[in-house]
């Protein structure tokens, strides 16, 4: 009886030990882990450099600043430091702006400064009072507290800090996570759990979790947070929520991160009483306009509005004969004098209108360049269809000089296996951002406009479709959260490599073993390409479920909107495959500039990445590699689905190299997607087998069911849609 107790005791302890352990590994704490230095030379070199830290100044983003140097130290040094020492010993790290720190400014960094603006600071390696110091400077507060996670970041993946000389300054000025979290808290498309915002218990309760969101975001430079869906409803400017906005906006403010949010086009009428939304009625204008003084005076900081009209049932200025301008104008205007701005988005499309869908937002607001406000900048989606897969870049890219254009990416992988599958995006992004547009000349990309110094424009920015829920790893997936990072990281700084920061992401995240770091790191970079091949290879696109739009539906037909079936966009008959784009087909490629035109319309220099989203061939027609399009494309789908196999065997040599909760959460992810992968690829080949009436090709293992199969197949409660 005795013993028996003592062993349930040992087992209870056991267990219970256990599950502490796992919940600490868990995902949440993200790349900001800072557990003790495992390479102890580099240890002992911190140790070395940082005896003290001097940090004066005590604003509400200093004092973040402070303690998150404090925790950040104590964890990785795994001692221990003396704040505000005044100077006594060397090796310190001092932090701070020239203003609140006269060390700081006896060294007179004045000139290195001044070109890095408002956010951006100054890591050296110097002397104070002939002292051996680090000193991290800025201009304001926030750029130190930006200085000081980059340090963190340095310790954490391990880098030498005995020569530091880094300058660093953003790209582009805003630098936006854009929530489609509905008031319920439900979130569209979006696949880690409910909404961070729990407006029910705000504005009293703040959970820890909107602080650590803060955080992580301030890490990685993302400055602004848009807290609601684009498809907005319009309580949320009624002052009960506006009284919740605030409390978010007074938590997120230490931390350098603005709120904004979505405006329903019809509000003055849902909410006003007003016969009209019309933009040029000035009812319609003074209810703005009051209504962002009544926000102003909550927010006094308050950033601004994104909007989506005119759009998939939203309301706009459309509804009443008027341009987007119109309709972005009178809002510009309303926030202008507190400094707001508005992001009007340009994923405009109409299944009335008797044109490609691709083409309909170039042609609604190519138009309009210069018709906006200077207060207004046009969000544009990363290409002109719906954040598939593979998409060329936009062509409003480099076509609206006089109009700041803002690139929106989609980072919850609404069109990329959603949480379960591992698809590391820096690449997706990078592809767009390196893309050339030819606006003015070769080398005119993307990723110019975007920074602006293209044409010049006053604003800048870039917003990233959140993937963030209230699950407890934040973003559903494990490797999901890598995405959120390099959106951060991309938004700061477009020239960094996928390579650059898929290695930091992984060092800050598990751990800076080599022989982690370089296989895992080449899972990630791959990702992205073997998800294109088992889901839309050769510039395949939109052939995915109705509506949740999870898992294959090339089949799709006979919806009450052609532009949503799949069929509408693969176009497939027994002769071949593909949308015509080209001068004899919708033309789209007219809507590039000249070079770019050529290089996608001549089949020969069009990369086989775009085949058939510019061109409709023939199932013969052969393809660079010597086969036929046929044999290539069922030959991407088996490539596609074996590379997820090959994925799951590089992370499972990593078991001794990866905590037991997370090894297990990626190892079965992974075997969801190689299922997903090998679904894709199964009902992919034979639906356009189907078609084609081609064979097989030989080697290829054949599906395991029948095309019926695959197309009665029907998930429910896909989340979210
Ligand atoms: O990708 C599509 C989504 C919609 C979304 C829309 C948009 C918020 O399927 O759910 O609505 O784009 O970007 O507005």
């Amino acid at each position: 009886m005795r013993h028996g107790f003592i062993f349930f005791v040992i087992i209870f302890w056991l267990v219970g030990g256990l599950s502490i352990e796992a919940t600490a590994e868990d995902g949440y704490r993200l790349w900001q882990r800072y557990d003790l230095v495992k390479d102890t030379k580099k240890l002992k070199q911190y140790r070395n450099h940082l005896q003290a830290v001097v940090i004066e100044g005590n604003s509400p983003t200093l004092t973040v600043a402070k303690q998150e140097l404090q925790s950040g130290l104590q964890g990785l040094l795994g001692k221990s430091v003396t704040f505000n020492s005044q100077l006594k010993t060397g090796n310190i790290l001092m932090v701070g702006t020239p203003q609140n720190a006269p060390a700081i400014a006896a060294l007179a960094l004045g000139e290195k400064l001044k070109p890095l603006g408002p956010e951006g600071y100054l890591i050296l390696s110097t002397t104070v009072h002939r002292k051996k110091a680090t000193v991290i400077a800025a201009n304001t507060d926030i750029g130190a507290l930006y200085g000081v996670f980059h340090f963190l970041r340095l310790l954490q993946t391990h880098q030498d800090i005995t020569a530091i000389s880094i300058s660093n300054a953003p790209k582009t000025q805003h630098r936006i996570l854009n929530h489609w979290d509905n008031l319920d808290r439900t979130v569209e498309r979006g696949y880690a759990g409910f909404s961070l915002w729990d407006w029910h218990k705000l504005p009293d309760y703040i959970d820890d979790r909107c602080l650590d969101y803060a955080r992580a975001n301030a890490s990685i430079g993302i400055n602004g947070t848009v807290l609601t869906n684009v498809n907005a409803n319009a309580l949320i400017l009624t002052k009960p929520y506006l009284v919740k906005v605030k409390a978010l906006a007074d938590a997120f403010r230490p931390y350098g991160l603005k709120v904004y949010l979505t405006a329903r086009f019809s509000a003055p009428i849902e909410l006003g009483g007003l016969k009209t939304a019309d933009p040029l009625d000035a009812e319609v204008k003074a209810w703005w306009k009051a209504k962002a003084d009544e926000i102003y005076t909550y927010i006094p900081d308050f950033g601004g509005f994104l909007v989506k009209a005119n759009s998939e049932g939203q309301p706009g200025p459309q509804n009443y004969k008027r341009t987007h301008a119109d309709g972005a104008n009178m809002l510009a205007d309303a926030v202008a004098a507190k400094g707001g701005i508005v992001m009007w988005r340009a994923f405009v499309y109409d299944n009335e209108v008797p044109e490609d869908r691709i083409k309909q937002a170039y042609n609604e607001f190519k138009p309009l360049d210069g018709a906006f406000r200077k207060n207004v900048m046009v969000q544009v989606k990363n290409g002109p269809l719906d954040f598939q897969p593979r998409e060329p870049f936009h062509p409003l890219f480099g076509a609206m000089p006089q109009t700041p254009l803002m690139a929106e990416f989609q980072i919850t992988q609404e069109y990329l296996g959603q949480a379960t599958n591992l698809v590391y995006q820096a690449p997706l992004y990078k592809e767009t951002l390196d893309a050339d547009t030819y606006a003015m000349s070769v080398g005119s990309t993307v990723a110019k406009v975007v920074d602006g110094s293209l044409h010049k424009y006053e604003l800048t920015g870039m917003a990233g479709v959140s993937n963030i829920g209230n699950d407890r790893n934040w973003t559903g997936h494990q490797f999901a959260q890598s995405n959120w990072y390099a959106f951060g990281r991309l938004a700061w700084d477009h020239t960094l490599s996928s390579a650059t920061i898929a290695d930091e992401w992984l060092r800050m995240t598990f751990n800076n073993e080599e022989q982690f770091v370089r296989p895992v790191k080449e899972i990630m970079l791959q990702s992205r390409e073997t998800l294109v091949n088992y889901m839309t290879p050769l510039g395949l696109h939109h052939i995915m479920g109705w509506s949740h739009h999870y898992g294959p539906g090339p089949w799709v037909d006979k919806k009450h909107r052609a532009d949503w079936t799949a069929v509408y966009y693969h176009r497939a008959t027994v002769e071949g495959i593909g949308f015509d784009r080209t001068a004899a087909g919708s033309n789209a490629l007219a809507q590039y500039f000249p070079p770019v035109q050529q290089m996608f319309g001549n089949l020969t220099t069009c990369p086989e990445d775009f085949l058939l989203w510019f061109h409709r061939v023939s199932w013969d027609y052969k393809v660079k590699s010597g086969r036929t399009l046929w044999e290539e494309l069922c030959q991407r789908y088996y490539a596609g689905a074996a590379g997820v196999q090959q994925m799951q065997q590089t992370w499972n040599a990593q078991q001794s190299r990866v905590d037991p909760e997370r090894f297990r959460h990626v190892k079965t992810f992974l075997g969801i997607q190689e299922k997903e992968a090998r679904w894709w690829r199964d009902a992919c080949v034979l639906y356009f087998q189907s078609i084609s009436k081609k064979p097989l090709p030989a080697g290829l293992p054949r599906p395991e069911n029948t095309l019926d199969y695959y197309m009665q197949l029907n998930p429910r409660f896909v989340p979210g849609i």
